[in-house]
């Protein structure tokens, strides 16, 4: 066994006094050259150190809740025999022999040659952990996906609520804590909850780039064309991303429109506004559009159905519990109102209004976005025209509503403004026919029209 070099702290980009968060070795313990020695945190990331070299440790130097800065003294390594490689793996000779610093003996500056042979070896000196460094390179590769190999959101990691020990274990995978929901206590992440996430992208990244894979979309360094920031996605937007492409993935949308005259229940809501302001409720269109959307679903069953997990089966639902997209400051959220059918129009909106009011304060609980059999998406307070929404899966449909705006109707023999209500219905055509999805809007036009049935 050579002299024991010192191990130091390497370049960590000027940060001081960082906290030791982790010793991950023990003296006398063998390590292969990256393997993780420390984890060291400061204020943008939390990072570990690897072995610049295969060796053993003869005497580790800090412990847990140390500072140190660059040149800080990690432990004593007694590097390996130079070209330990098996006879039966003759390819690892060329590595061996490429590695300066593992074969030569320390020059006196021990910490030099620490710091020196990592810098041969590219990624010794790197604070950051070699797996994800191999993964960046397997990214540009072609995988374009989230995979355990896209470079790590560094901030992110490092604000993730996770155990030291759980976020070595993320370094090892070069998984990202930062992309992963932890299911522990108060959101923490565990191992299981890393695992779980490797496990997902693996499987994502393994299908084929073509046949019946997914074309995988390319991988840009935006920041060679000019200034760029990064800034994570919300929990809420990524719990809502993946089941929305998942939805988009695996139902196959078709979007029916339709225009809706709502002059009647607009002038009807205008009437009714004092008596809602009595009551302490507010009536917005919406109201009226669950209404009539409860009356279609009566009609026509199959709109408020799932299918079952075999795929072969239809549930016909029969409960109304209409949920409706929530736009808020975290992102998309889906509140339902259960058995809305059950209510009459003031009760309706006084649910709305307060679900409405907690989704904007984070406050929904999730019994309180459970259980839905059909939503409404309504940006119909923002203005637009038609648009696609896409279905809450395994709901089979959904209602798209935009803003209502007059327009000249051709009636007997000349034209009259009326307000017309946009409407937007995607379906899930595995289940639902075209005929049916026409029918179904047509209805719902009418109901939307029909004061005395909606109020
Ligand atoms: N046409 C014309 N005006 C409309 C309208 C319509 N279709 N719908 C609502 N309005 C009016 C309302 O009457 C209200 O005006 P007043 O204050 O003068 O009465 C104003 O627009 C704002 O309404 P609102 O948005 O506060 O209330 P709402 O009941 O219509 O909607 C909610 C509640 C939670 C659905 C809505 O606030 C929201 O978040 N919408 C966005 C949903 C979303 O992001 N969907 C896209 C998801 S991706 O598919």
């Amino acid at each position: 066994m050579a002299s024991p070099i010192e191990v130091l702290v390497p370049d960590i980009g000027g940060f001081k006094d960082v906290n030791v968060i982790d010793v991950l070795v023990k003296n006398g313990q063998q390590v292969e050259k990256e393997t993780p020695l420390v984890t060291i945190e400061t204020e943008k990331a939390a990072m570990d150190v690897p072995s610049p070299v295969a060796g053993k440790i003869a005497e580790v130097k800090l412990k847990t809740g140390d500072k140190v800065s660059e040149g800080s003294l990690i432990l004593l390594l007694e590097p390996a025999a130079a070209a330990p490689a098996p006879v039966d793996k003759p390819a690892d000779k060329p590595a061996d022999a490429a590695s300066p610093a593992e074969s030569k003996p320390a020059p006196k500056a021990a910490a030099g040659a620490a710091a020196a042979g990592a810098a041969a070896a590219d990624t010794s000196a790197q604070p950051v952990a070699k797996p994800a460094a191999a993964a960046r390179d397997a990214s540009t590769q072609g995988t374009a996906r989230e995979t355990p190999s896209a470079p790590v959101d560094e901030k992110a990691f490092s604000n993730a609520h996770a155990s030291p020990s759980v976020r070595k274990f993320a370094r090892e995978l070069g998984a990202d804590l930062g992309h992963i929901q932890g299911t522990g206590v108060k959101g923490r992440i565990t191992q299981d909850d890393v695992k779980a996430h490797v496990k997902t992208l693996l499987n994502a990244a393994s299908r084929p780039e073509t046949g019946t894979g997914l074309p995988r979309v390319p991988v840009v360094d935006f920041s060679a064309f000019g200034d760029i920031e990064v800034k994570p996605l919300s929990r809420i937007q990524k719990i809502s991303g993946a089941r929305l492409q998942a939805s988009w993935l695996n139902l196959p949308h078709v979007t029916q429109h339709e225009d809706a005259d709502i002059s009647d229940i607009e002038a009807a809501r205008g009437a009714m506004k004092d008596k809602a302001t009595q009551a302490g409720v507010r009536l917005t269109p919406l109201v009226f559009i669950i209404r009539a959307c409860i009356l279609a679903l009566k009609e026509f069953p199959r709109f408020n159905s799932s299918l079952d997990a075999s795929g072969e089966n239809l549930v016909f639902k029969k409960y109304f519990n209409i949920g409706f997209a929530a736009d808020t400051p975290n992102g998309l959220v889906v509140p339902v109102i259960p058995h809305a059918d059950q209510l009459d129009t003031f009760e309706i909106a006084g649910t709305l209004a307060s679900l409405s009011e907690k989704a904007r304060a984070g406050k929904l609980k999730a019994a309180e976005m459970h259980g839905g059999s059909f939503t409404i998406s309504s940006l119909g307070g923002i203005g637009g025209t038609y648009f696609t929404p896409i279905i809450n899966a395994p709901e089979v449909a959904i209602l798209g509503v935009s803003k209502a705006t007059l327009k000249p109707l051709y009636e007997r023999g000349g034209f009259i403004p009326r307000l017309m209500l946009p409407l937007s219905l995607s379906y899930d055509h595995r289940v639902i026919d075209g005929a049916e999805a026409a029918r179904f809007v047509v209805f719902l036009a009418k109901a939307l029209g029909d004061v005395k049935a909606l109020l």
